[in-house]
């Protein structure tokens, strides 16, 4: 049976030219129903590419083979570059403290990254079991002075993981990004009860993650609240507006807004003393200088990992 009439879901999966969308509960249907989908051959379509978190408009609906075809797309609120995910309201960084190691120059891209997209963006450092406790004590200091309230998570400790779900129940939709074998498909499994997505060792040797995870894809924890999982990568570019970047860095956005620091010229990238009133006696004020150099020559940033 094919019903003629209109349903709003939610893009979960994209493969080629197929969509899996997750209709919003409907008296007229069963709940939580993902259909597999087609772009509707439409001028709506012409320029416009669909991405997972995407809101878009249904019709053509077979109930019976769960297919359907996308009609229209919704406004979308952001559009996160890479991975490519829309409509996200929190970003959670996830790296792992050992296996593979902790990498800080790549944490710090990690984090400006993430915080481009201009939303909440939370640190999460995973594999706390392979470390001493006062280690683990050291990277929450250092990370909160790097802004972040670090989240640490332990496969031996399951309470870390019930808070870690309180907390993501009450966003909107989150999305886990890091590099590849930090356990971010684990804590997945960890969190959505049934869910049993694929994870892997990392490799012995070199202690880096296998690519396991080869689809960003969207899950429920409740009709209010997504998941999405996304493959890792280590290398990442970054394109970053050279002017941007001092309040991507929440040391030195704190100090602009909360403590009305003037500088000398408008415009200022705090990089030289001259006239800069910004107090650069934090940890990644080298980092933040290496990439204002970057970004000025290249404007394209090509980290190492
Ligand atoms: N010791 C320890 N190992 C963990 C922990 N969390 C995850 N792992 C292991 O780390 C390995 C990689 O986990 P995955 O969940 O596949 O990592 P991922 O981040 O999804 O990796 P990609 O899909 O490749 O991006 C698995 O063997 C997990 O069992 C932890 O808290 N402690
Ligand atoms: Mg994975
Ligand atoms: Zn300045």
């Amino acid at each position: 049976m094919i019903t003629e009439k209109k349903y709003k879901g939610l893009v979960t999966k994209k493969f080629n030219e197929f969509f899996l969308v997750e209709l919003n509960q409907h008296k007229n249907l069963e709940s939580n129903k993902k259909f597999l989908c087609k772009l509707k051959k439409s001028v709506h379509f012409r320029n416009q590419i669909i991405y997972v978190g995407d809101e878009v408009i249904l019709n053509q609906i077979d109930l019976k083979n769960k297919r359907a075809t996308i009609e229209s797309l919704l406004k979308r609120n952001n559009l996160l570059e890479r991975p490519s995910v829309a409509n996200i309201s929190n970003i959670y960084v996830i790296c792992s403290v050992e296996e593979p190691k902790l990498n800080l120059s790549q944490v710090n891209r990690f984090l400006i990254s993430a915080e481009q997209l201009g939303v909440e963006v939370s640190l999460v450092l995973t594999k706390c079991d392979l470390i001493t406790e006062q280690k683990r004590l050291f990277l929450i200091d250092k990370f909160q002075l790097w802004g972040y309230q670090p989240i640490t998570l332990n496969l031996n400790n399951p309470d870390n993981f019930k808070n870690l779900l309180i907390e993501l129940k009450k966003k909107k939709c989150s999305i886990f990004m890091g590099p590849s074998g930090v356990g971010k498909t684990t804590l997945l499994n960890m969190i959505i009860p049934g869910l049993d997505n694929t994870t892997a060792p990392v490799s012995s040797k070199i202690k880096r993650g296998k690519n396991t995870t080869r689809n960003v894809e969207l899950f429920s924890l409740s009709s209010k609240s997504f998941i999405v999982d996304t493959p890792g990568f280590n290398m990442q570019t970054l394109k970053i507006d050279t002017f941007e970047l001092p309040n991507l860095y929440p040391e030195i956005h704190k100090q602009l807004v909360n403590e009305e620091i003037k500088c000398k010229f408008r415009n200022c990238l705090h990089v030289d003393d001259h006239g800069c009133n910004l107090n650069k006696n934090f940890e990644r004020y080298t980092f933040y200088k290496e990439m204002i150099e970057s970004s000025k020559s290249h404007y394209y940033l090509t980290p190492g990992d």
